[in-house]
């Protein structure tokens, strides 16, 4: 009896449970036969026993040996038991299906967490990678080794005539020949003809000169306008093979009254010979201050100095002016020049009138520039050297 209950309900459950318990009538029209011929045994009794008939009461009896009220009675439990059961299945299913709905939707959204997490992580690996490629095509812009555009301006003067009508003066870059060195130059390129490498300028005071011995061999200043563009530098244009180099000072004083000196060749021993300077014929209206009036105040051949290292010539000391002098440098305010025994020269002096203590000669120098006996006071120089082109 359990037994084909419980198959019964099992089987009323799968097919049709909400009809069964909601209404007695439907129960004969929608039952399956199967589930008819299970009932078959006990479930003829009650319904005859609601509307006993004359003409079956006997046979009624027969089968029924158990009083019929309390067969009723037993079939009412047994229902109601069943539907109970019934019920309870439907509730645990129903519990069941949305807990497996639940579970089934929480773990959609973890996935869809999961993903979405991966999704914020590759777009920031996205936005990463293409600022990082941003940033090397910049970098490698920057890094890529710019072209010089000759030896040396008058090397770029000579390759860019036959092609530029005007070649205007400026910032240029120089690669002399036989160094791995490239590096920027002002190109004078309207003055004397061009071609003009300028190597030093002084013009407003503006750039300290007060410097020592590295900064003179790797120069210092701004092209443009103040600078001295290095020992190391003009060594390396004037020391190319098969070239010859003249030195042009240009010099002009507080009443713009401009004169000059040249040197038909100008070129430097290399650093560990202090960068000697080495002076060719001169030429001009300025005088030869470099040379000066006498052997003491040659300044050709001499080392330089600067306000550390001391190669002027006063060793211990030099008497000058009636004063005795160890530094050269000091007593020029600590500028780098080719003194000896300090001479008539140092074109690195200050454009300035400062206001100098007795014995000092801070200004710039050119001391066989003369007016009336009188040296001319110097507001601007620049020293600029060019290729002399040799026909032999
Ligand atoms: C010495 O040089 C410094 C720095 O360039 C400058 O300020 C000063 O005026 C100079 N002194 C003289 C006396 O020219
Ligand atoms: C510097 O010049 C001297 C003399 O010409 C030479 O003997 C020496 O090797 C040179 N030194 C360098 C570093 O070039
Ligand atoms: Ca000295």
């Amino acid at each position: 009896m359990r037994t084909t209950t419980t198959t019964t309900t099992t089987v009323l459950l799968l097919l049709l449970p909400q009809l069964l318990c909601s209404t007695d009538t439907g129960r004969s029209n929608s039952r399956h036969q199967q589930s008819e011929n299970i009932h078959k045994d006990f479930s003829e009794a009650p319904v005859k026993g609601h509307t006993p008939a004359a003409g079956v009461k006997g046979q009624g009896w027969d089968t029924c040996s158990i009083p019929c009220d309390i067969t009723v009675k037993l079939l009412r439990d047994e229902k109601h038991s069943v539907c109970g059961q019934l019920q309870q299945s439907l509730l645990t299913f129903g519990r069941s299906t949305r807990k497996l709905m639940r579970d089934v939707m929480e773990e959609q959204q973890r996935a869809l967490d999961v993903l979405s997490t991966q999704v914020t992580e590759l777009m920031s690996k996205v936005q990463m990678l293409s600022s990082e490629v941003q940033r090397s095509n910049t970098e490698m812009f920057s890094v890529k080794p710019v072209q010089s555009h000759g030896r040396d301006c008058s090397d770029i003067k000579d390759t860019l005539m036959s092609v530029v009508p005007k070649i205007p003066s400026g910032i240029y870059i120089v690669h002399p020949e036989n160094t791995d060195s490239s590096f920027e130059v002002f190109c004078e390129m309207d003055y004397m003809g061009g071609g003009w490498t300028v190597v030093q300028r002084r013009t407003d005071g503006l750039t300290d000169f007060k410097r020592p011995w590295t900064d003179y061999v790797d120069g210092f200043g701004n092209l443009a306008g103040e600078h001295w563009l290095g020992l190391k530098k003009m060594f390396y244009i004037v020391n190319q093979k098969d070239t010859r180099f003249q030195l042009h000072v240009a010099l002009t004083s507080n009443t713009d009254v401009t004169s000059y000196a040249s040197y038909d060749d100008f070129h430097l021993d290399n650093e560990t010979q202090f960068f000697c300077v080495h002076l060719g014929r001169y030429a001009g209206s300025a005088g030869d201050a470099f040379r000066g009036y006498e052997q003491e105040q040659n300044q050709d051949t001499a080392p330089f100095s600067a306000s550390d290292v001391d190669n002027d010539g006063c060793n211990p000391s030099c008497s000058f002016e009636s004063r005795t002098v160890e530094s050269c440098s000091a007593q020029h305010n600590h500028t780098g020049w080719w003194f000896n025994q300090c001479g008539l020269a140092n074109l690195n002096g200050s454009p300035e009138d400062a206001d100098q203590s007795p014995g000092q000669r801070t200004h710039i120098l050119w001391d066989t520039w003369r007016q009336n006996g009188v040296p001319h006071t110097i507001k601007s120089v620049t020293m600029k050297i060019r290729r002399i082109t040799t026909n032999n």
